[in-house]
């Protein structure tokens, strides 16, 4: 039996694919919640991770590991039983791994900006502009890679990957989904179908529930 991750982590944030994944797996973890405003984080998390976010795991071995992209593609290969990515050989990898690094670097990296516009901006104004011309820089990386992705039942073909649990989690943040399913109408089915997994039904009513109006 696998011992468990901990994790320091927030409902809707980075962490919940991180735990969708493990909730597949149906490997035991632990989360340290984050639940108080986003600006407390620093003093609670800098001596954990340096970088003061979330997902920050610690695995059982006492190390630290950061970075969802990674960490997602890690949890997939050391668990190869629960089928989450294509294998090293398989000829949809190079994709996966184009994707994997394509959402963090392309899209997930602005929401360090998006979150507090003011961390670059010198006023109000500056800091508005800034989330306008984010959300459409967002939407415009979605509407790439739409454009260039195959899905079947999921992004990847007919299995479900670790890529899935990531779009599905980022593509409900800002500018949210409506302005995804606009510009992606081929991985809208995939996201839906995610959303829709029965065996993810109460992790999302816990971690991140869909209330009225979440599609934006
Ligand atoms: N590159 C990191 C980004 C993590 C990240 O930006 N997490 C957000 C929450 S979704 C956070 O902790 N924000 C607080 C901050 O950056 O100050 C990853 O992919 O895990």
């Amino acid at each position: 039996m696998d011992k468990p991750i901990t994790i320091y982590g927030a409902a809707g944030t980075g962490s919940v694919p991180v735990e969708a994944a493990l909730t597949l797996i149906g490997r035991p973890y632990a989360v340290i919640e984050l639940d108080t405003p986003v600006a407390t984080w620093r003093d609670r998390l800098v001596s954990i991770n340096p970088m003061a976010q979330v997902p920050a795991l610690i695995l059982p071995d006492g190390q630290l590991m950061t970075e969802s992209a990674a960490i997602l593609i890690w949890l997939a290969e050391t668990h190869p039983g629960a089928h989450l990515s294509p294998l090293a050989a398989d000829a949809a990898r190079p994709a996966f791994l184009r994707w994997m690094a394509y959402v963090s670097a392309a899209i997930y990296a602005l929401f360090w900006v998006r979150d507090d516009p003011l961390r670059l901006a010198p006023d109000a104004d500056t800091a508005a502009l800034i989330k306008q011309r984010t959300a459409e820089r967002i939407t415009e990386c979605w509407r790439l890679m739409d454009a260039q992705v195959h899905p079947g039942r999921y992004i990847l073909g007919d299995d479900l990957s670790v890529l899935d649990l990531y779009v599905a989690v980022l593509s409900r943040w800002g500018p949210r989904r409506k302005a995804f399913y606009a510009v992606a109408p081929k991985m809208t089915e995939v996201v839906r179908r995610i959303d829709a997994d029965p065996r993810l039904t109460a992790f999302w009513a816990a971690r991140f529930p869909f209330k009225d109006g979440w599609e934006g």
